[in-house]
């Protein structure tokens, strides 16, 4: 499907926006403790310092975040290559012109080679802001359609068993309809297979954080037993060619995380069979300009599509959730309530996942949430303002 996104597309009953003059942009990041550690196979963390990007323009503020981490460990971007990328490269391309639709920044920040969080973040900005002209949900403007979207939850490698079982527990007890539990050599196989046994009728998956190698592939075979619903990355950050070997010697479907950085790496993966399932992180690829395309290859071609997430605040889980309504996220997302991270969200009201495991897609104009500018001010570590000389 082609969809060139102008701001007249997917809104048959309002007019065209015209052209939209961006005075400033700021960036402010922000630090939130985590109510508890997060470990993956690269590493472990107990604060997120959360990237807000701020755009103004007529009189409105939109929000967007960036999700790269303070060390260059799930990617090559970390906070300080955004802020820089950001401030000195995108920002002033953002004010430069007035800009005309989302492509129109999309094809400015092509000029720039990688950096995808930071120009995701900026993207993300933009669309709030859109969606705030219009007067509509951000759901509403990129074309979603459900009122509530499925989630799961993402569980962080525990110190020990009988830890991780009661997160499994507690986040089944909430209502979460799947969970993904994070591997690695040495808390897999026998981690896996009794949270089987105990939870025998769950969706259940997991999440390697590239921490493999095909050498493994006898030992991933043995995850074949459990029913996994998909297996995330197992192997290299970048690799397709060895994912498509890998998939021809297991049952289990595996999706790719990391790898798909772009529709032309989306579509690479499924010509070549790298993956029967991707996880589409707005970040990761560069923004709505390139999750959009993502979602619609994917639907064309049957591929079920999750969204991932990177531990957001409220405003980088709105834009989530927005994505996630889009009609071919069949498949629950690593979207969670914001007390599963936080003690207090950058939003309110604060996510919240309801019993059946579902989270409201919210209908009011923007992001729906209302952002806390004084917990922001508060938190703020660093603020930038970047505008017109
Ligand atoms: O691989 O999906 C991942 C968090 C940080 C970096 C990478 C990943 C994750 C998660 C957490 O799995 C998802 C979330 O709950 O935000
Ligand atoms: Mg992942």
């Amino acid at each position: 499907m082609q969809r060139s996104f102008e701001i007249s597309d997917r809104q048959d009953e309002k007019p065209a926006t015209p052209p939209i003059k961006v005075d400033g942009v700021e960036i402010r990041l922000v630090r939130l403790p985590l109510t508890e550690p997060f470990e993956t196979s690269f590493g472990k963390i107990d604060t997120r310092l959360i990237f807000l990007v701020g755009i103004d323009a007529l009189g409105l503020r939109g929000w967007g975040e960036v999700v790269a981490s303070e060390e260059p460990r799930y990617s090559y971007e970390t906070v300080g290559t955004a802020f820089h990328v950001i401030r000195d490269f995108l920002a002033p391309a953002l004010i430069a012109e007035p800009v005309t639709e989302l492509n129109d920044i999309a094809r400015r920040f092509s000029q720039f080679r990688g950096h995808n969080m930071a120009k995701a973040g900026v993207e993300l900005a933009f669309m709030d802001l859109l969606a705030q002209v219009r007067q509509q949900s951000l759901a509403t403007l990129i074309g979603g359609e459900r009122k509530r979207v499925a989630v799961g939850v993402s569980l962080g490698i525990q110190p020990t068993l009988p830890e991780l079982l009661k997160r499994v527990e507690r986040y089944l007890s909430l209502g979460y309809q799947r969970i993904k539990l994070k591997i690695k050599p040495g808390w897999d196989i026998d981690v896996v297979a009794d949270v089987r046994r105990l939870c025998p009728g769950i969706l259940l998956s997991v999440d390697a954080n590239a921490a493999y190698t095909l050498a493994d592939t006898d030992h991933l075979a043995k995850l074949d037993d459990f029913d996994l619903l998909m297996i995330e990355q197992p192997l290299h950050n970048d690799d397709l060619v060895e994912h498509a070997v890998l998939q021809k010697n297991l049952r289990t479907s595996l999706c790719l995380d990391e790898s798909i950085v772009g529709q032309r790496q989306a579509k690479a993966a499924l010509d070549l069979g790298s993956c029967k399932i991707i996880n589409i992180k707005i970040g990761r690829v560069g923004g709505y300009s390139e999750a959009l395309p993502i979602h619609d290859l994917s639907a064309a071609r049957s591929i079920p599509v999750w969204c991932g997430g990177m531990l957001e605040s409220g405003i980088g889980r709105a834009h989530n959730i927005a994505l996630a309504s889009l009609a071919g996220f069949t498949l629950p997302g690593d979207i969670s309530a914001s007390s599963r991270y936080f003690e207090r969200d950058l939003i309110s009201p604060q996510v919240i996942v309801a019993s059946d495991g579902t989270v409201e897609v919210p209908s009011g104009v923007g992001l729906g949430f209302a952002v806390d500018l004084g917990f922001i001010e508060q938190q703020t570590e660093t603020r930038v303002y970047i505008s017109q000389k």
